[in-house]
């Protein structure tokens, strides 16, 4: 049987045996390190939730408008806790609507039900627990939906990737559908950063965290005070990425894969992408699936964007 656990363990192995290691920042989203993406949403420097937030606040209504008020199936994938997700939902006919959260963690799931019961009692409310690439085949309703896909998660994956997942997302919608897609736009270093290594240290904490959980879960020996967080961002291409650094040279064992894994001083361990866009590099991203760009809105700074397509 291949449980969850082996197909992590199958992840790691290949990851750590690399010639150019690497880990899926897929991984990251534990109890330990979904806490700790909670402080990273909450930091002055992590600007992209503000940036968002601020669209949703501020042009939710208008939003809500471009997608229309006919009898909707409104589906978030990767929900978060919703605290932006209300700020435009309380917009729409909750006669006419119903919220679907989807999100990998059931306890995500739970929380934000209780909590969107709370803040928007008369809204129909009905989570779904799962991984949100295995639950695009469930997608298929009669009534008109739109998909959420906010917070620039879509920058998590390559542009090949993001050209894929996309795809698939217009696979399983009809005609008049849309998607609601939050990006974070390109813009200087001195800006996008901080955002990845903040000063307090907690998103050092959170790319760590995948060492830890390694420990936890497949019986790893890392010893975290060996490595470092490190953050880069090319400004030209858009990208910022982040490693964990061997500060010695060093062996790890895991029991679960079996395995011995060494670490050079200074190598590199892979993490995450973290894709900034501009219309560009969306366009050459959608070029190929019926997608049409619709609406773009963008906050005053114009550092992040919300952008929604129809097919
Ligand atoms: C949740 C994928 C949007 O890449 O900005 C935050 C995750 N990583 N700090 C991002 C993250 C480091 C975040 N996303």
């Amino acid at each position: 049987m291949i449980t969850e656990k082996t197909l992590f363990a199958q992840h790691v192995e290949k990851g750590l045996s690399s010639t150019q290691k690497f880990l899926s920042s897929m991984y990251f989203y534990d109890k330990k390190g979904e806490a700790l993406f909670r402080e990273i949403m909450n930091l002055e420097e992590y600007y992209l939730t503000d940036c968002e937030m601020e669209i949703l606040r501020v042009q939710g209504n208008e939003i809500a408008k471009a997608i229309g008020d006919e009898p909707l199936d409104i589906i978030e994938l990767g929900a978060g806790d919703g605290i932006k997700t209300k700020e435009l939902l309380k917009h729409f006919d909750f006669e006419n609507v119903t919220y679907s959260p989807i999100d990998i963690s059931e306890q995500a799931i739970i929380d934000i039900t209780a909590k969107m019961k709370e803040w928007l009692p008369q809204l129909n409310t009905k989570g779904i627990c799962g991984d949100y690439f295995k639950m695009i085949g469930d997608f298929k309703s009669d009534r008109k939906k739109v998909i959420l896909f906010l917070g620039s998660n879509l920058g998590n994956m390559t542009d090949d990737q993001a050209r894929g997942f996309l795809g698939q997302l217009h696979q399983v919608m009809n005609t008049g559908d849309s998607i609601l897609l939050g990006l974070d736009l390109i813009k200087s270093e001195d800006i996008v950063l901080p955002a990845y290594s903040d000063s307090k240290g907690v998103t050092a904490q959170f790319n760590l965290n995948l060492l830890e959980r390694i420990n936890r879960e497949l019986g790893g020996d890392f010893d975290t005070s060996q490595f470092e967080h490190l953050a880069t961002y090319n400004e030209k291409e858009g990208i910022a990425k982040s490693f964990i650094r061997s500060k010695t040279d060093q062996t790890v064992i895991i029991k679960e894969t079996e395995g011995s894994y060494s670490f050079k001083k200074g190598e590199l361990i892979h993490t995450e992408v973290s894709r900034k866009y501009d219309l560009d590099i969306i366009r050459k991203i959608i070029d190929g699936t019926s997608l049409q760009l619709k609406y773009q809105f963008t906050d005053h700074r114009q550092y992040f964007t919300n952008l929604i397509f129809t097919k």
